[in-house]
């Protein structure tokens, strides 16, 4: 595995690559055009900019993520078959500037949800957190007023401003879209893009859905081992694989981690670690990356990576706000810090107790 760190740019990032270069053993970043519009065709040009960028402060592009999907593909509409053009387009580009991961996701309209942005816990930490009771009191089109006061004057993603300004004719563009037509339209567009994918051997890895359940009425697809492995039986194709998110699989508690894990050996490319801490079963927050912090056993979840002979890129998740960091919720350089420090020190004691072995 190779331990990275995602970095929205530098214009929009509180933390410098400076700072993640000085993390110990994070070699690459993950990162985006962040200013762009799905659908949109991202340019040789900008993508070696960044990458040169990013080579300068002596690191590599481990991956993108997201380049993300255009309502019209995940609807289905008239407009997809430009949209998937296009992002056929940004795929060619992308490989020709030798990026071979694309992380991106297939949630309708709220690219994840949480209803607090800095719930505080007993150490004076703040962090994300989810209460279904929050979810049931609240209109959908109010979500983004009701958490917009918290995000540190960042723009995080998949709650962009102008986006949320749509939420109502977004909502109504999605009203006859349920499961089966999200997974259908998720099938055509992945059986379009295989073919740029096998010839520049870029690996599609889906995040999946978070929470793991319908929120506001919205399908969700990606939630479950069964329905990870449909998809991957769908569009058997290595190309088509898995972004491991242990924070979003996590928020179903029947979701048994390791054995997920285990059981897609081979399509996993990209790997999402972090921890929750459980209330009951919808209402959790956020945790340090630590397993006595919060649920998980995290020890668990790293050992069965290194045992399906994970090579991809490894990324801490989001963090708590910590030591008085004023930055994108989540997205802070403190905790997040601390996080590759755990994880690389779990994967060190794993490997050294294999080889022994
Ligand atoms: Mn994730």
């Amino acid at each position: 595995m190779e331990m990275t760190l995602r970095w929205y740019g530098s214009r929009f990032d509180t933390v410098t690559l400076e700072q993640i270069r000085q993390i110990p053993g994070v070699t690459g970043v993950i990162t985006t055009l962040y200013d762009t519009q799905p659908g949109e065709v991202w340019s040789r040009e900008r993508i070696r900019a960044l990458k040169d960028e990013v080579a300068t402060a002596g690191m590599h592009i481990a991956g993108i993520e997201s380049v993300n999907v255009s309502d019209a593909i995940k609807i289905g509409n008239e407009d997809r078959d430009r949209d998937i053009e296009n992002y056929i387009e940004t795929l060619r580009n992308l490989g020709e500037e030798d990026i071979h991961l694309v992380c991106y996701n297939f949630m309708p309209v709220f690219d994840w949800t949480r209803t607090e942005l800095a719930r505080k816990r007993p150490d004076g930490s703040t962090v994300l957190a989810y209460t279904k009771e929050a979810v049931d009191a609240i209109n959908p089109d109010q979500m983004f007023e009701s958490i917009s006061g918290d995000m540190n004057g960042t723009v995080m993603p998949g709650w962009e401003p102008e986006r949320m300004a749509r939420v109502k004719e977004l909502f109504e563009m999605y009203k006859d879209v349920d499961e089966e037509k999200l997974f259908r339209n998720l099938v055509y567009f992945l059986e379009k893009i295989m073919p740029v994918c096998n010839e520049y051997d870029i690996k599609m890895a889906i995040h999946p859905d978070d929470p793991a359940w319908p929120v506001f009425g919205l399908p969700r697809i990606i939630t479950s081992k069964e329905k990870i492995h449909r998809l991957m039986k769908a569009v058997d194709d290595v190309h088509n694989g898995v972004t491991f998110c242990s924070g979003s699989y996590g928020t179903n508690r029947r979701n048994n981690l390791p054995e997920m894990i285990r059981s897609l050996k081979g399509r996993i490319h990209f790997a999402h670690v972090r921890n929750l801490y459980f209330h009951s079963d919808d209402n959790f927050e956020e945790a340090a990356h630590l397993s006595s912090d919060g649920s998980f056993d995290m020890y668990e979840i790293v050992k069965a990576l290194y045992d399906i002979g994970f090579d991809g890129p490894i990324r801490p998740d989001h963090g708590r706000m910590i030591w008085g960091e004023v930055a994108m919720p989540g997205y802070g350089l403190y905790d997040r810090a601390l996080g590759a420090a755990y994880i690389n020190g779990l994967w060190e004691a794993i490997e050294k107790n294999e080889k022994r072995a």
